[in-house]
């Protein structure tokens, strides 16, 4: 298939997909329309149209088969939370975290700016299923995009293509996702080398509606529209809706020495190393990681009693810089081939490069910006969130039922943040409403890569902040109801885990494959195989019950992440009572209660 051979003919029999696509053509005023089969030859059609226009660039097939590399827009690099509204029918229901419009208005508005956004563009309509086709969890959406980066980028991270189409039917749901980069083209002008809108983006929702409108970015989050704008903030809505639940999780299959398997759903907030725990290399012998998603969990109660959940993705969209095979080998062998680079640096060889990746740095390289680079330059050749884009199921490890329709049935959840002080290595909390409180009340101090600015608290609960896509106290409401729909015995314990203490500007913890120490003792707890002393703050093992062997830690350090700081905790639990305020009558009681209970068990613990 050629660009010229695209099909052009709709292939849905679904009346609504056919008339909202007619609309949406007759308002952007594209050249012509073409409906994505998502076959490999039109893959390679879209890769060679970047190439010729000068989007991408073809890496050594030597090194990197079937790869590109593709530089942004300076100006757009990266998800835009001030620019990203939840337009529900009122403010209330969209909550203090998120920014909101009026739909009505919002949709007038952006209506005007998607009048002949792409003009001089073909327009592509991508079916794809956020899950295996026909899992009782998955969903179906249909992005129309302008973009030939977001289609290649979604045939990687999405199943896309005809096959949706048969499975949607005459009259199957599906999300509608409207993304233009809202950069028109006039007859005889030449298209830039990465199209944007330098004036206005916007990364809007209608939950109602299950609709995304996104305008003037082609980067990454804010343009592929299956991945956090659909199967996370029209999904938790869904989700809330549907009763299951759709996370910022990765999910993992640790298996004993023994071949016994527990199954672990794990939220972080962004650049918490999600990826590298999810693909971890255990440094304790016999233990084994496999991946079944990096990044987003869709969790449902199986037949079984059991919360079940799936990937709904189908790739990685990894952050590049700091990847390497000491960090995460085997995200660098998924990458191997068949990948998208996006803003990494290029060598003289016709490879990739990114801070982190190697222990030296080549001598030279082109940068990010396309400029010439040397090693003593000073500055960064990758830019800080240049990403991968990578097919799961070239990763090493991937479980071998990461496409088991039914999910996996989940033992353990895991929050976690990135804290220096207080927060002990891990604790185990007393019950689903005490984890629950646990993920609500997660935080991470401040990295400049998120807020600009390091060492703030930013409270961000169950890792969602940027991802929920309803009040923030219903959510809360949603994750405690799931927990009395289920017998407790079935459901996974919850723990939260702490791999960033810090003492005297030392980690105390040494993290990577060591994690596994901490898994290890959360897979025995999950068997009721080791013991858990209760605290104040939930239950955290003994010194001794953590596999130490082989690893070079003094007795102090262990004996300080396994700590409970009373006085810290006071703190602690004073800033969560100032950060539940913010959700006033919406807070569900059971966490008032939790951070009640929280306070009145240190006082007792206070010497
Ligand atoms: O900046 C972007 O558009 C990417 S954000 C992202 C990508 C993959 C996985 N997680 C995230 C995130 O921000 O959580
Ligand atoms: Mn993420």
């Amino acid at each position: 298939m050629t660009a010229a051979t695209m099909s052009l003919e709709s292939t849905s029999k679904n009346q609504q997909l056919v008339q909202w696509v007619e609309d949406v053509a007759r308002l952007c005023t594209p050249d012509r329309v073409h409906w994505c089969d998502g076959s490999p030859e039109e893959y390679e059609a879209m890769l060679q149209l970047m190439v010729l226009s000068g989007v991408a660039i073809r890496l050594d097939p030597a090194k990197r088969r079937n790869s590109v590399l593709v530089r942004s827009h300076p100006a757009d690099v990266a998800r835009v939370e001030d620019r990203t509204f939840i337009c529900s029918r009122t403010r209330d229901d969209a909550g203090p975290t998120n920014n909101w419009e009026d739909p009505v208005k919002m949709k007038q508005k952006l209506t005007e700016l998607y009048a002949g956004s792409m003009a001089g563009r073909t327009m592509h309509v991508i079916p794809y299923s956020m899950g295996v086709m026909g899992s009782a969890i998955a969903k179906i959406g249909i992005e129309i995009t302008d973009s030939p980066y977001v289609v290649t980028s979604m045939h990687i991270m999405a199943r896309v293509g005809s096959r949706v189409l048969e499975l949607l039917g005459e009259n199957g749901e599906f999300v509608r996702g409207l993304h233009s980069v809202g950069a028109p083209l006039g007859p005889d002008e030449q298209d830039s080398t990465w199209p944007c809108n330098m004036g206005h983006k916007y990364i809007c929702h209608f939950p109602e509606t299950r609709e995304i409108w996104s305008y003037g970015s082609g980067y990454g989050g804010n343009a592929l529209l299956g991945k956090k704008c659909h199967a996370l903030r029209i999904a938790s809505v869904q989700a809330r809706d549907e009763g299951w639940m759709a996370e910022h999780m990765l999910i993992l299959k640790l298996i004993s020495p023994s071949g016994q398997v527990k199954y672990m759903t794990g939220a972080f907030p962004s650049a918490c190393g999600k990826t590298n725990l999810s693909m971890l290399i255990p440094t304790i012998p016999g233990w084994k990681v496999e991946t079944i998603g990096d990044d987003i969990a869709w969790m449902k109660f199986g037949s079984d009693g059991r919360l079940h959940a799936i990937n709904p993705e189908y790739g990685f969209f990894g952050v590049a810089p700091g990847t390497s095979m000491k960090s995460n080998a085997n995200a660098m062998l998924t990458m191997a081939k068949n990948s998208i680079f996006t803003n990494c640096a290029m060598t003289s060889g016709g490879d990739i490069w990114w801070e982190g990746m190697t222990e030296g740095k080549p001598a030279e390289l082109v940068d990010w910006l396309r400029r010439p680079w040397t090693a003593g330059s000073g500055r960064k050749a990758a830019h800080p969130n240049a990403r991968f884009t990578t097919p799961a199921k070239q990763c090493p490890v991937i479980a071998p039922e990461w496409e088991d329709p039914k999910g996996v049935p989940i033992d353990a959840i895991l929050f976690g943040g990135r804290r220096a002080g207080v927060i002990p290595l891990v604790i185990e909390a007393f019950n689903w409403q005490h984890g629950t409180f646990l993920g609500a009340t997660a935080s991470s101090e401040t990295t400049a890569a998120i807020t600009g600015k390091i060492g703030q608290l930013r409270r961000d609960p169950m890792a969602m902040l940027p991802f929920c896509g309803y009040h923030m106290g219903d959510y809360f409401s949603h994750w405690l109801q799931m927990g009395r729909l289920a017998d407790a015995s079935q459901l996974p314990k919850i723990y939260y885990v702490n791999w960033f203490r810090q003492e005297k500007g030392k980690f105390l913890w040494p993290g990577y494959g060591d994690n596994s120490r901490v898994l290890k003792w959360i897979f025995e707890r999950c068997d009721g195989k080791v013991h858990a002393k209760e605290t104040p703050i939930g239950m955290l093992p003994e010194a001794a019950d953590l596999d130490t062997k082989g690893l070079d830690i003094p007795a102090s350090a262990l004996e300080q992440l396994l700590r409970v700081d009373i006085e810290g905790w006071l703190a602690e639990a004073a800033s969560i009572r100032e950060y539940f305020a913010k959700f006033g009558d919406r807070l569900p009681e059971g966490l008032q209660l939790e951070v009640k209970k929280l306070d009145e068990r240190l006082r007792k613990a206070t010497p």
